[in-house]
C-alpha cells in the first residue's frame, strides 16, 4: 500500500467498514513527529493551534494557546516519541506565563504563585479571556502545564534544570493554590470558583450552569502537581517545612468519586451534564495524561472511566454512529485513554474515526476547521499503544492494535532516561532493546500474556545496550 497516494490510501481507510493500513498509521505517527520538528524547535514560540500553518490573519479562536487541551496535546508526543528539544519552546514560553501569571494571581485572587485559566496568547497573557461567561473562569490551566516541565524531568533527568527552572515552575504554581483553595465544610480543599472545562450542567432548577466548586479535573490535576512538586522538592533536598504543607494539602483533596451511574463523576454533586457527547473528556484527566487511574493500581476507578466513554460515546468503531460530540482532539485523547485501559482495539477505532472523518488528504486533522493537536495527540496516542513508563515500570506493547499483528518501533524513550527498541509478530512482543542514559534499576512490565526472559528488576549501565527477550505465559 505504500505505492499508493495518500489521498487514495485516506479514502481507502474511510471506506465503508475501513480496511486496515497499519502502514497508514505509522505515517500519521511520522507526521506527528515531523510536524513537532517543523513547528517547535529551541528559540521558536510554541506550537499554536495551527502549529505555525495559519494562513489567515483573523483566524479561529484567534490561533491562540488554549491551555484546557489544546496546548498541552501539542506537546503529548514530544517526550516519549523522542523529541524532548522540541518541548523548548513550551518550557520557555512558561516562563513568560509565571512572570505574568503572578500577577494575575495577586490581582484578581490575592494569592501568590502564579494562575494561567483557559487561554493564553503569544504575550502569555494570563487573565481570564472571552469575557467572564463562566467558561474563561478555570484556574487550573497553569497547574495542568507546570506538569509538562515536571515530565521533561522524568524522561531526561537534567538535575541542574530541576533545580534552576522546573522546581520554580512546579513551587510557584503550587503556592498559587496553597493559597487559593478552599475547605469545602466536608475535610476537603476545593478550587472555588471553577469549571470542569467548557462543559455546561442542569441545576436543580433546569438553570444551566459552568462555573462551579471543585471540579473533578482540577481535583486530579492538583494531586499530580502537589506530587511533582513533593517528589522534585525531595530529589533537590529542599524547602521542608514548604513540603509538608504541599503534603498536607495534597492529603486534603477530593479523591475521585464514581457517580451513582457507575461512571467517573466530573463535578462534586451528582449533575447532569447538558450536552452527553460534549467533546471535553476532563474527568478522565486521571488516566491521561495523569496517572491517578489506572486498571493495575485503581481496577474500580479505570473501569469507571471506560464506562465514562462509553456513556459519552458510545462503543468502539460505532461511535454512536453519527459521532457526536467527537472533534480531532477527542479522538487524538480517546487515543491515549484506551491505550491506558490496555484497551488495543479501542484506541485503534479511536485512530481510524480520527483518519476517517477528522482528517485532511494532506493528514493535517481537522476539528473543523482545521487544528493541528490531533495530529500530535494521534501520534502520542501511537506510542502510548507501544511502550508505557508513568507507573515507575516499562510497560511493553500495554495495548497493541489486533489490526497491527507484525511490527516494530526505534527509539521510544521511557521516563527515567533511556530509550527501547521493540520488535513484535503475530501479536506477540519478540525482543527488545533498552538503551539507557544513566546507571538504573528497570522494572520491566511485559505484554498481557507474556513473560521476560531474565532479570527483572533489571541493572542497566549507561551507555550499554541491553536486549530484552519475551516468551508465551503469564506473569514476570
Ligand atoms: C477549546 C475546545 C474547542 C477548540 C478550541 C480551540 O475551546 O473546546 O473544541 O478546540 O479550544
Amino acid at each position: 500500500l505504500d505505492d499508493l497516494p495518500t489521498d487514495n490510501r485516506l479514502e481507502r481507510a474511510g471506506e465503508k467498514n475501513g480496511r486496515s493500513d497499519p502502514g497508514l498509521d505509522a505515517l500519521m505517527f511520522h507526521y506527528g513527529r515531523y510536524l513537532l520538528i517543523a513547528s517547535s524547535r529551541p528559540g521558536s514560540l510554541p506550537a499554536n493551534l495551527q502549529g505555525l500553518w495559519c494562513d489567515s490573519f483573523t483566524p479561529i479562536w484567534f490561533c491562540n494557546y488554549t491551555t484546557d487541551i489544546n496546548l498541552q496535546m501539542n506537546y503529548w508526543p514530544a517526550e516519549v516519541c523522542n523529541l524532548p528539544e522540541c518541548h523548548q519552546p513550551l518550557l520557555d514560553f512558561l516562563q513568560r506565563v509565571n512572570l505574568d501569571g503572578e500577577q494575575t494571581a495577586q490581582q484578581m485572587y490575592g494569592c501568590r504563585g502564579f494562575v494561567a485559566h483557559h487561554t493564553l496568547d503569544l504575550w502569555a497573557d494570563t487573565a481570564p479571556s472571552y469575557g467572564v461567561h463562566g467558561l474563561a473562569l478555570w484556574p487550573t490551566g497553569g497547574a495542568w502545564l507546570a506538569l509538562h516541565a515536571w515530565e521533561h524531568y522524568r524522561f531526561g533527568l537534567d538535575h541542574a534544570r530541576l533545580k534552576d527552572l522546573i522546581y520554580p515552575l512546579l513551587k510557584s504554581a503550587t503556592i498559587f493554590f496553597l493559597d487559593f483553595l478552599i475547605a469545602d465544610g466536608t475535610g476537603h480543599l476545593i478550587t472555588a470558583p471553577s469549571v470542569s472545562p467548557e462543559n455546561v450542567y442542569r441545576l436543580p432548577d433546569g438553570k444551566t450552569a459552568r462555573m462551579c466548586a471543585g471540579p473533578t479535573m482540577d481535583n486530579q490535576i492538583l494531586d499530580e502537581l502537589f506530587g511533582a512538586t513533593l517528589a522534585a522538592g525531595r530529589i533537590l533536598g529542599e524547602d521542608e517545612t514548604f513540603l509538608s504543607q504541599v503534603d498536607s494539602a495534597r492529603s486534603r483533596l477530593m479523591p475521585t468519586r464514581i457517580s451513582s451511574d457507575g461512571t467517573i463523576a466530573e463535578w462534586r454533586d451528582d449533575v447532569q451534564a447538558v450536552d452527553p457527547h460534549h467533546r471535553h473528556l476532563s474527568h478522565l484527566f486521571g488516566l491521561f495524561p495523569g496517572q491517578s487511574i489506572d486498571p493495575l493500581q485503581s481496577p474500580a476507578l479505570a473501569d469507571a472511566a471506560r464506562k465514562a466513554i462509553i456513556q459519552r460515546f458510545g462503543h468502539g468503531a460505532g461511535f454512536g454512529d453519527d459521532g457526536r460530540g467527537l472533534t480531532e482532539w477527542t479522538l487524538a485523547w480517546m487515543i491515549c485513554l484506551g491505550a491506558r485501559l490496555g484497551d488495543g482495539a479501542s484506541a485503534y477505532d479511536s485512530l481510524q474515526w480520527l483518519l476517517k472523518h477528522h482528517t485532511q488528504q494532506n493528514l493535517l486533522t481537522i476539528h473543523p476547521p482545521f487544528q493541528i493537536d490531533g495530529n500530535f495527540g494521534a501520534a502520542a496516542g501511537i506510542a502510548e499503544m507501544l511502550l508505557q513508563s508513568h507507573d515507575g515500570s516499562i510497560h511493553f506493547l500495554p495495548a497493541l492494535a489486533p489490526a497491527w499483528p507484525d511490527g516494530s518501533v526505534r527509539g521510544l524513550r521511557y521516563r527515567g532516561g533511556g530509550e527501547i527498541d521493540l520488535t513484535w509478530k503475530n501479536g506477540w512482543a519478540i525482543s527488545a532493546h533498552i538503551r539507557p542514559a544513566c546507571d538504573s534499576v528497570l522494572h520491566l512490565r511485559p505484554p498481557p500474556g507474556q513473560r521476560i526472559i531474565g532479570d527483572n528488576p533489571l541493572h542497566v549501565r549507561g551507555g550499554q545496550s541491553c536486549p530484552i527477550t519475551f516468551e508465551k505465559g503469564d506473569g514476570h
